[in-house]
């Protein structure tokens, strides 16, 4: 039997870790944004926005849809890859939680094809989508744990602010 892929908590900034793949919580343009999204782009350079353009010019013609994933380079980020996801906006009169799921699930699978071996993920939808914190973190771990399988021997949440750090620590410890 199989060990189950270590989950690890990182209070900071995603765009400083060093990994195979970052995870980056986009919007379906692919053409960038605020929160994650500005911060990957600034940091990471133009060379990841060419690639962006490259895929809307390509196969998604109409933009990236909700919960799925696309890769492409890193730029200058210490990452080999950033792993574009684009969460659902948070509805109170619909539940959208599989398409959160999703989006962790299939930028693992774009991981595992990519041979990343170890994958940041930013706290998706938590943000400007308005998803609530602690139902964030919860379907974060649970699909993280059922999902994350070899090469990926490591995932790490990078969680910007203390809140966000208390309610995946919670989630690890109760989910
Ligand atoms: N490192 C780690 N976490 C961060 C960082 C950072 N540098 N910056 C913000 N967070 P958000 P969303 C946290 O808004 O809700 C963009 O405009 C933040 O505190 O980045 O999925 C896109 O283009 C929050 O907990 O993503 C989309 O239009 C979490 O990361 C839209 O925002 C996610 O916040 C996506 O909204």
């Amino acid at each position: 039997m199989t060990s189950p892929t270590p989950v690890v908590l990182v209070r900071g900034d995603i765009t400083e870790q060093s990994v195979d793949a970052i995870v980056n919580a986009a919007n379906s343009s692919l053409l960038g944004g605020g929160g994650v999204d500005g911060a990957i782009h600034r940091k990471g350079g133009p060379e990841i926005l060419a690639d962006c353009r490259r895929l809307r010019a390509s196969h998604y013609g109409k933009g990236l849809p909700t919960g799925e994933a696309v890769a492409t380079t890193a730029g200058r980020l210490d990452a080999q890859w950033v792993i574009h996801t684009v969460g659902p906006v948070w509805r109170r009169d619909e539940d959208r939680s599989a398409l959160l799921a999703s989006c962790y699930r299939e930028s693992l699978r774009v991981a595992g094809e990519l041979g990343a071996r170890t994958v940041s993920f930013p706290a998706i939808s938590t943000g400007i989508y308005g998803w609530p914190l602690d139902d964030g973190a919860r379907i974060a771990v649970r699909t993280v744990r059922q999902a994350a399988a070899a090469p990926v021997e490591e995932v790490r949440f990078v969680l910007f602010d203390e809140t966000a750090y208390k309610a995946f620590e919670e989630a690890l410890a109760t989910t």
